[in-house]
């Protein structure tokens, strides 16, 4: 039995998933194909506000406590996404379980605003509250120097998370969690170039599993457990 592909999104600051994630939809539409297009964080939803008021420094929080709002923010989606893979449906997502980690592994070492914690944010901690949602069956991470995104892409600064030096760390913990993952599951694609070229390589990669994927929605992380 065939179900509908999981395909993440992810990348660094202004990097064009969501840029990407709109062109992708696109395509797979255009080939009749059943496809949604979700993205995390979703603001739509009561955890997601507290997150947005939080993102746009209207509201303050414990670093543990936001780390946790960004899990349950994709908890509460988790059974649409399953049924919805198992339905034959493809889903598109725009950020996922890895910014969770990439943003709050790096945070704790660079925010001069937190004094030193008894109980920093590592990267392991990070990762826990993720284990066991939905696998994604590809990862598609924008590669792009956080200097070319500050340079030449619009709204760059505007909230909390973008400053050169946080998104700097950010992107060596990506690089740290697609070594884990590994090749089969974790693709980089240079986003550093036209919006044409980034969207060949995106669809030359995901072409193939838009007929859809044999076996079940995979759990990500169950062998930490
Ligand atoms: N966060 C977290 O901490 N923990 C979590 O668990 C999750 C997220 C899920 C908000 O995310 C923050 O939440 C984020 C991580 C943290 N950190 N910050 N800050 P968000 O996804 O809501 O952020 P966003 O507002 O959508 O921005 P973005 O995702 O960083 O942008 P993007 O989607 O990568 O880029 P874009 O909107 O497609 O493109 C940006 C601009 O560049 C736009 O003007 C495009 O027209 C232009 N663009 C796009 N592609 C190109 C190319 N190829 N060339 C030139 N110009 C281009
Ligand atoms: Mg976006």
């Amino acid at each position: 039995m065939t179900r509908g592909a999981f395909i993440v999104i992810e990348g660094l600051d202004r990097s064009g998933k969501s840029t990407q994630a709109a062109r992708l939809l696109e395509r797979i539409e255009a080939a009749s194909k059943s496809v949604q297009l979700l993205k995390f964080p979703d603001r739509s939803t009561p955890i997601g506000q507290l997150i947005d008021s939080y993102l746009r420094s209207r509201s303050d929080m414990d670093d543990h406590t936001i780390h946790l709002l960004f899990s349950a923010n994709r908890w509460e989606i988790s059974s649409k996404i399953k049924s919805l893979l198992e339905s034959g449906t493809t889903i598109i997502c725009d950020r996922y379980a890895f910014s969770g980690i990439a943003f709050s592994a790096s945070k704790a070492l660079i925010e001069e605003s937190s004094p030193p914690s008894s109980s920093p944010l590592t990267y392991e901690w990070c990762r826990a509250p993720d284990v066991s949602l939905p696998a994604p069956d590809l990862t598609l991470f924008l590669d792009i120097s956080p200097e070319q995104a500050a340079r030449q892409r619009e709204g760059y600064g505007e909230e909390r998370y973008e400053k050169l030096e946080m998104q700097a760390r950010v992107r060596e913990v990506f690089a740290r969690i697609g070594k884990e993952i590994g090749a089969e599951g974790w693709v980089t694609i240079d986003a550093g170039r036209s919006r044409e070229e980034v969207e060949k390589d995106i669809w030359e990669k995901v072409s193939p599993l838009v007929e859809g994927v044999n076996g079940p929605v995979n759990a990500l992380w169950n062998d930490l457990l």
